[in-house]
C-alpha cells in the first residue's frame, strides 16, 4: 500500500486527475493556480541559501589550497567541459525537435516576459561578479552566490583550522536542513502538479500534453547521447580506458541513481565500485565523487536547458541567439547548485526560466514526468562523476 501512494504515484494520479478537471472544471480550475504558485513560490524560497550552501561547503570539503590546485582545478576544467557538452546536447537536440513549438493556446503576454540584457562578454563577465553579495542573495541573483561561494570557500581554506571547521560545521549543519526542506516542499508536488497542470489545461487545451512526450523523448535521447557518446570520448581521449567496460564495473551504482534520483544516496556505491573495480586510488575518489556529487550534474544541466526552450516554445516566445547563450551559461552553472537529492534539478529550473524571462507557470506541465526523467537524469549525473573520477586517477601520482 505504502509504494502504492509513494510520491511518484501520487504525482501521476494528480496529473491524469488534473487533466480530467481542467477540461470539465474549466472555471474551478482557472481559479485554483494560487496553489500552484505556492508551490513554485517554495521552491524559489529555497534556491538561494541552497545554492550558497552546496558549493561553499564543497570548497570547504577541498581542506587545502593545495588540494584545490593539484586536484581541485583539474576537477573543476573536467566538471565545466562535461557539463558544457551536455547542455550543448540538449540544445542542439531541442532546437531541432522543436517540442511545443505551436501549441494551441499557449502565449505569453508581452509585458509577461520581462526584458533580458543583451549578450555580450562584457555582460557577461561584470554579470557574475557580485559586487554586493548581499544584493545578490536579495535579488536572487545565482551565478554571482556561486562565483561568491566559491571565492569566499576558497578564503576560509586559509584560515586558522580552528575557525575553519567552525564554519564549516555550521554551514553544512545548515546545507543539511535546507536538503531537508528541499525533501519537505517536494512531498507537496501532487498538490503543485493538479493545480498547476488543471489550470494550465483549463487555459490551453488538453493538446498541449502531447508536446509534453516529443519535450520528455527529446530530454531521453539527449541523455543517452551524452552518456553513451560525449562522456566515453572524454573518457577514451583523456583517460585512455574503455568507458563501455567501465559502464558494466559500474553498472550497481547507475541502478541505484536511477531507482534513487539520488546521487548522494548512491555515493556510497559509487566510491566503492570505483576504488574496487575502477581502480581508482582511494584519495581521488575520495574527493572527486563527493564534490561532483554536489557540484557536477550533467543530466540535470542537459534537462534544464531542453525544459527552458520547451516551456519558451509552449508559450511562442522566440528565443533569440543571446537568450540561447544565456540558457547555455545559467543551464550549466545552476546545476552546481542544485543538491543531490529527487527532485532538485526542478527547483534550479525556475532560475534558468526567470534569466530569460519565460514564465515559470510552464513548469506545472513538465513536474508531470519530472520523476521519470528525474530517475535518468541522475542516473548520467552519477556516470559523469565516476568518469571524472577515473580520469582523474590518471593525472594524480599515488
Ligand atoms: N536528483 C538529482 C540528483 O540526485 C538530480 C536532479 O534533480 O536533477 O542528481
Amino acid at each position: 500500500m505504502k509504494k502504492l501512494l509513494s510520491l511518484e504515484n501520487l504525482t501521476l494520479l494528480s496529473l491524469i486527475l488534473a487533466v480530467f478537471f481542467g477540461i470539465y472544471f474549466k472555471e474551478i480550475a482557472l481559479n485554483i493556480k494560487l496553489f500552484g504558485d505556492v508551490f513554485l513560490s517554495l521552491l524559489k524560497m529555497i534556491i538561494v541559501p541552497l545554492v550558497f550552501t552546496s558549493v561553499f561547503t564543497a570548497i570547504l570539503n577541498l581542506e587545502s589550497l593545495a588540494k584545490f590546485r593539484d586536484l581541485g582545478l583539474k576537477a573543476f576544467l573536467y566538471y565545466f567541459t562535461t557539463t558544457g557538452m551536455a547542455v550543448f546536447t540538449g540544445l542542439v537536440l531541442v532546437n531541432i525537435i522543436q517540442p511545443g513549438k505551436g501549441a494551441s493556446g499557449v502565449s505569453a503576454k508581452p509585458e509577461e516576459i520581462p526584458k533580458v540584457q543583451e549578450f555580450s562578454l562584457e555582460n557577461l563577465i561584470l554579470g557574475l561578479i557580485p559586487q554586493n553579495p548581499f544584493e545578490a542573495f536579495s535579488e536572487g541573483k545565482v551565478l554571482q552566490i556561486i562565483v561568491f561561494a566559491v571565492f569566499i570557500g576558497l578564503a576560509v581554506l586559509t584560515i586558522d583550522k580552528f575557525k575553519q571547521e567552525i564554519i564549516k560545521n555550521f554551514f553544512e549543519g545548515f546545507n543539511e536542513a535546507l536538503i531537508r526542506l528541499t525533501k519537505w516542499v517536494i512531498v507537496l508536488t501532487p498538490v503543485g502538479v493538479f493545480a498547476l497542470v488543471s489550470y494550465l489545461i483549463a487555459k490551453v487545451g488538453y493538446q498541449v500534453l502531447i508536446s509534453l512526450w516529443e519535450y520528455a523523448l527529446t530530454v531521453l535521447l539527449g541523455l543517452l547521447i551524452h552518456a553513451f557518446v560525449n562522456l566515453p570520448l572524454i573518457a577514451y581521449i583523456f583517460g585512455r580506458y574503455n568507458p563501455y567496460k567501465y559502464f558494466i564495473q559500474v553498472r550497481e551504482a547507475l541502478l541505484l541513481a536511477f531507482s534513487t534520483a539520488s546521487s548522494a544516496a548512491t555515493l556510497p556505491v559509487s566510491l566503492e565500485l570505483a576504488i574496487e573495480r575502477g581502480k581508482v586510488k582511494k584519495e581521488v575518489a575520495g574527493f572527486v565523487l563527493p564534490l561532483g556529487a554536489t557540484i557536477n550534474m550533467d543530466g540535470t544541466a542537459l534537462y534544464e536547458s531542453v525544459a527552458a526552450v520547451y516551456i519558451a516554445n509552449l508559450y511562442g516566445i522566440d528565443l533569440s541567439i543571446s537568450q540561447m547563450v544565456t540558457i547555455f551559461l545559467t543551464a550549466t552553472l545552476a546545476s552546481i547548485g542544485a543538491a543531490a537529492i529527487p527532485g532538485a534539478g526542478l527547483v534550479l529550473l525556475t532560475l534558468v526560466l526567470s534569466s530569460v524571462g519565460i514564465p515559470l507557470e510552464g513548469i506545472g506541465l513538465i513536474i508531470a514526468v519530472d520523476r521519470f526523467l528525474d530517475m535518468l537524469r541522475t542516473a548520467v549525473n552519477v556516470w559523469g562523476d565516476l568518469n571524472g573520477a577515473k580520469i582523474l586517477n590518471r593525472y594524480v601520482n599515488s
